[in-house]
């Protein structure tokens, strides 16, 4: 049998127009055709005589047994870095879901195929987030949405704006009140009931918690939000936070911070309660680091790609942002949105912002969490950190670096965007990361003057307190607590080095930031990028001015926090990546025979009579 080169049926080739009255490719063509050396044919009834006919020519007997040939060979080729909807076995008929291009990116919108969410191989698997309970803490849910009503739990839901268990969003004539809607949708929209899209967990329920919507907000409301039935919220997701203006520097108040420890250390049965964040919509004149609750260890802070694969206008780089989703920016084209539900049972296609993004890793998280509910809140962030993926993810302005261990992050979209195939599967075989620990590797508090043209350079050399209980070898969060101010806090900027060469941006300039008084005071700067690494060696700080003005400053202090394991985090992990490498190798093989036997049945199809 002579290998055929066949285009794209619709366009036809030489071989594909004589082919074309009599012989149907089995495998689902796309509109760009796949290209194969293999060819899976079914005849049309009564098209006998031709494929005889056809089969002669070629050296071969011809059958009447055709329609066993699609029955025995029922998978298709693709070409690689192409899907279309039709392709993924992908069962729902929602009128929105083909705009939702960050649950599947056919490129829609201009967008890049395949840079999305890859959901579709964890609904593939089963995991739809049945089980799991999401509250989107924000300005109420439209919980009568029926899109939303099916999946809505209003045991664990709760108004603190109001004060009562109903979570309505206010009523304004601007539709002011439609965040928490719109990011409900994201997560927990149902699915086949042709209504709007589907959420990312589609079978999971969602929590209202109304905590925007007052006059001022208080310690006691966040810190009640974010405690708000712990043993039956699994995720928090929040798509708020300290105003982004570009000169705010602030974080959660001792009630919410304390609630927020409590969450991961008592939540979900001890597991910890996951908190999600979006980044923040500052720009680049923001820094997601001077964001308390984004750059907390506790959240996982998530920033945002458009469907190109490029920044969003609104995105903010800093070295705490764990991953990234998908969310509107650049492109006027309103598909390029974010589709989800929207205000009194109404869809729309321009959910935005980081706002977007935290809700679609809400929501992923769920699937993971369903795959394997023993997943703890570090085992959350490790599974991100392993397998987000750069895909096509793509920043004008920082490069996209390995670490000390060879993981590749940049400095805004973090590890790259959620894979939600790659972390359910992960997830389901994943062992518990070891114990956590923390060592102060050292705190500097002499007094160092810092003026333009002359930057301080600081070092701590460690041992990770090595031989003490409390060693640190493998790395998660590390902390710079600093205090440090100067004559314009905007033009302060910040770098600390790893022992093991990773350089993180804890601060850059923030041209709107014209405080002199306030500076910054025991700041916890927070970077995820030295994450694995060995912090044993000598850590270096630079602290220095950028802008055109000459500025000068005092930095009163310097403390080194290392967190992570003692013993290696991914032993098991490891073996396993080999084991189904080896696996994947032998499906290889498989596949290989697969196209052996396909060639055989078309030998026996034509030679049968
Ligand atoms: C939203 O839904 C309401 C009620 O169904 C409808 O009257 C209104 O026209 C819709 N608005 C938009 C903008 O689609
Ligand atoms: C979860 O933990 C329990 C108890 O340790 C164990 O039996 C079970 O297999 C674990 N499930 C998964 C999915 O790892
Ligand atoms: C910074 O702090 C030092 C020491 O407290 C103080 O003397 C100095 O005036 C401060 N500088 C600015 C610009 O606030
Ligand atoms: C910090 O790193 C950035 C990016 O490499 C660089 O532009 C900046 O000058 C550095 N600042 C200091 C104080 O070293
Ligand atoms: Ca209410
Ligand atoms: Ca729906
Ligand atoms: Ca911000």
């Amino acid at each position: 049998m002579p290998d055929m080169m066949l285009g794209s049926l619709r366009y036809g080739t030489a071989v594909g127009l004589i082919l074309l009255n009599s012989l149907v490719l089995a495998t689902q063509a796309t509109e760009e055709g796949i290209f194969t050396n293999h060819l899976l044919v079914q005849l049309h009834e009564g098209a006998h005589d031709e494929a005889h006919q056809l089969a002669t020519e070629h050296g071969f007997q011809s059958s009447r047994k055709v329609k066993n040939v699609l029955d025995q060979e029922g998978f298709g080729r693709q070409k690689r870095g192409y899907r279309s909807i039709n392709e993924i076995d992908v069962k729902i008929t929602d009128p929105l879901f083909s705009k939702q291009w960050y649950l599947i990116n056919t490129g829609q919108a201009d967008g890049t195929p395949g840079l999305d969410l890859n959901v579709a191989e964890a609904w593939g698997l089963g995991y739809t987030g049945r089980g799991i309970t999401i509250a989107i803490m924000d300005d109420g849910i439209d919980y009568l949405h029926p899109d939303l009503a099916s999946n809505y739990n209003a045991e664990a839901s709760y108004d603190f704006s109001s004060n009562d268990p109903y979570p309505y969003p206010r009523y304004t004539d601007d539709w002011f009140n439609s965040h928490g809607t719109r990011c409900a949708g994201e997560v927990s929209a149902a699915a086949n009931n042709n209504i709007c899209g589907v959420g990312v967990a589609y079978n999971s329920k969602v929590a209202g918690i109304r905590m925007l919507d007052q006059p001022f907000m208080t310690d006691i409301i966040e810190a009640s939000s974010i405690s708000h039935m712990p043993q039956v919220i699994d995720i928090y997701s929040a798509s708020w936070g300290p105003t982004d203006d570009g000169k705010t520097v602030d974080g959660p108040r001792e009630l919410t911070l304390q609630a927020m420890a409590d969450g991961v250390n008592k939540g979900r049965g001890g597991k910890g309660s996951i908190y999600v964040w979006a980044s923040g919509d500052g720009g680049s004149y923001d820094d997601c680091n001077c964001d308390g609750y984004a750059s907390s260890m506790w959240t996982i802070s998530i920033n945002s790609a458009i469907n190109d694969g490029r920044t969003a206008l609104y995105d903010e780089s800093c070295s705490s942002t764990l991953a990234s989703t998908f969310s509107n920016g650049r492109k006027r084209n309103p598909e390029a949105g974010v589709a989800t539900t929207d205000l009194y049972g109404n869809c729309t296609l321009r959910h935005s912002g980081t706002s977007a993004a935290a809700p679609e890793a809400a929501g992923v998280f769920a699937l993971a969490l369903e795959a394997n509910p023993n997943l703890t809140w570090r085992d959350m962030q490790h599974l991100s950190v392993l397998t987000s993926k750069r895909n096509q993810l793509h920043d004008e302005v920082h490069q996209w670096r390995r670490n000390g261990v060879g993981l590749e992050f940049n400095h805004l979209f973090g590890y790259g965007v959620l894979d939600a195939g790659g972390m359910v599967k992960m997830a389901k075989e994943w062992k518990t990361v070891p114990e956590r620990f923390h060592c102060v590797a050292g705190s500097l508090q002499d007094v160092h003057k810092i003026q333009s043209g002359d930057k301080l350079i600081l070092a701590i050399s460690t041992d990770s307190c090595q031989g003490k209980d409390n060693f640190v070898r493998y790395l998660e969060h590390v902390q710079a607590v600093i205090t440090v101010n100067g004559s314009r806090r905007g033009d302060l900027n910040i770098n600390m080095t790893s022992p093991m060469g990773t350089k993180s941006i804890l601060l850059s300039r923030r041209p709107r930031d014209d405080d002199s008084k306030v500076g910054f005071d025991k700041w916890p700067f927070m970077t995820t990028q030295t994450w694995g690494e060995d912090p044993r060696g000598t850590w270096v700080l630079e602290v220095g001015f950028q802008g055109n003005e000459p500025q000068r400053g005092v930095l009163k202090e310097w403390t080194l926090m290392l967190h992570g394991t003692q013993s290696a985090p991914y032993i098991d992990q490891i073996v396993r990546d080999y084991q189904s490498k080896l696996a994947m190798s032998k499906k290889e093989e498989l596949e290989e025979e697969l196209d052996e036997a396909v060639e055989r049945s078309l030998k026996t199809l034509l030679s049968k009579n």
